[in-house]
């Protein structure tokens, strides 16, 4: 029966849509530490970087100031050449909550050369830049409030560095791309496309850490033992070379398709932001030019119609299907005949777009493809996200519409799940996780709203008043 009440009149129980942004308002929330979102209370109770970037693309529907705050706890851990970390520790959370922990990476000891902070402990690696993307976004949930407090101004120069630095020191093929030096940089930690590389360092022993991670999850859903062995070492070499990649003896580079797919979408952005604090925005727009064609060049396999990752120890390209490969969508300007090839792939046997749940982390038909365990198969939310932005941007309308349909139907099923299984959508891995929460908010737009900062902000929704 159709109801007789407005839209705006209905209980929340009564419209799932509001029973959703509600829930997903919920986790944000008790997930707030006062000048951050952990992405679990439990299994991540730091500051994660690209965490950071998607949760505040869902939190500026709830509170613009708040998903600035969000942005600038993170920029507020830059090290003086310019990367953004990937953890932010919280100082009040015991060792022993997450390994790697502080004492681990010593940033502020021995990243000093770099210009680690010296009062925040951060790890000494990175994650895909989606700074500057979600900037932009959360400026323009509420344009005039940023200006107020000068949001951009502050965030420009910062953006600019961490771009910088990941388009020099980390140009590691010098062909115009950036390279990953650890499995966690991409963010796609246990994804089959590093075995090869892996597989070529020696594991540290296992007596020589204790991982924290299977106090909260499965086993048989989280990287092996060999493999987080392998975690260490790299990193652990990285620091003991004071985080200078030029004196690494990188064994592990790889330039990964998504990561340098972010970083370009995030450069488009970055030369809005620039136009908007009064800075010049052609050097942005040429280096995304620039990037783009890098891109297509390095990575673009026409042959498997999907972007590849490139080994840069070998040269070799790594011929394995990777949810990684077709994030690039997101990238304006792409050839139609990479844009045709790549939505193809999507619906095709290795990604079962619209009969999978979400987009599978890895080839459904791959040899080592596995439905539940870490990037190995299950199907994550922030790439489905970035697929769907895709879709859209290239003009199909009808999968995105479905896929976004999907993230909203999966995120309230499996009550914000981390990852779910590609075939039954079940829910793995921890519950209440930040950015499954923060992208259904951000894809449950109002209708009639066709802001890209996505529904306006109601009475009750806005910044807590202080
Ligand atoms: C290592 C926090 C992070 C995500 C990554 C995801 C996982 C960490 C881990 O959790 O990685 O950084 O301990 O496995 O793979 O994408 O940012 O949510």
């Amino acid at each position: 029966m159709t109801s007789v009440l407005e839209p705006a009149l209905r209980s929340p129980a009564a419209d799932p849509d509001a029973a959703l942004r509600r829930d997903a308002a919920h986790v944000l929330f008790s997930n707030w530490t006062g000048a951050a979102t952990v992405p679990s209370r439990t299994l991540y109770p730091h500051q994660w970087s690209w965490d950071s970037a998607f949760i505040a693309i869902g939190l500026r529907h709830l509170s613009p100031r708040r998903a600035q705050r969000e942005l600038e706890t993170l920029l507020g851990a830059q090290w003086g050449d310019g990367r953004v970390p990937h953890i932010v520790f919280n100082r009040s959370v015991p060792l022993d909550a997450y390994f790697p922990s502080p004492d681990f990476w010593r940033s502020s000891s021995a990243g000093a050369a770099c210009g680690a902070p010296a009062d925040i402990e951060t790890s000494g690696i990175v994650q895909p830049p989606v700074h500057a993307l979600a900037a932009w976004k959360v400026h323009l949930a509420d344009p005039a409030e940023s200006r107020r407090r000068g949001f951009l101004r502050r965030m420009y120069p910062r953006l600019a560095a961490w771009h910088r630095w990941l388009a020099s020191s980390r140009d590691l093929g010098g062909g115009g791309l950036t390279a990953i030096v650890h499995p966690w940089e991409p963010g796609l930690d246990n994804s089959p496309v590093w075995d090869t590389a892996l597989a070529r360092i020696e594991p540290a022993p296992p007596a020589s850490f204790r991982r924290a991670d299977l106090d909260h999850s499965a086993a048989a859903d989280r990287p092996t033992d060999l493999d987080y062995g392998r975690y260490v070492r790299l990193a652990a070499t990285y620091r003991d070379h004071g985080y200078d990649d030029a004196v690494t003896p990188h064994a592990f580079a790889l330039e990964d398709p998504g990561f340098n797919a972010l970083l370009i979408a995030s450069e488009h952005a970055l030369a809005d932001i620039a136009e908007e604090a009064g800075a010049d925005p052609a050097p942005h727009r040429e280096r995304a030019a620039a990037a783009t064609t890098a891109l297509v060049a390095r990575l673009w396999s026409a042959e498997s119609g999907v972007f590849l990752a490139r080994d840069l120890v070998t040269g070799e390209a790594v011929r394995t299907y990777s949810v990684s490969g077709l994030t690039p969508l997101i990238v304006p300007g792409l050839p139609d005949d990479v844009v045709r090839a790549l939505v193809g792939t999507a619906h095709g046997e290795h990604f079962g777009l619209g009969r999978a749940h979400l987009v599978p982390s890895y080839d459904l038909t791959g040899p080592v493809f596995d439905a539940n365990r870490y990037w190995r198969g299950p199907s994550w939310f922030n790439t489905a996200w970035l697929v769907h932005r895709g879709l859209a941007l290239h003009g199909q309308a009808e999968a995105a519409d479905r896929l976004r349909a999907q993230v909203l139907a999966d995120a309230r099923a499996t009550g914000f799940a981390e990852y779910v299984e590609p075939w039954s959508g079940q829910g793995r891995g921890i519950r209440r996780f930040s950015w499954t929460a923060a992208l259904a908010l951000d894809l449950l737009r109002q209708p009639g709203d066709t802001r890209d900062a996505g529904f306006p902000r109601r009475n009750g929704q806005g910044e807590p008043r202080r």
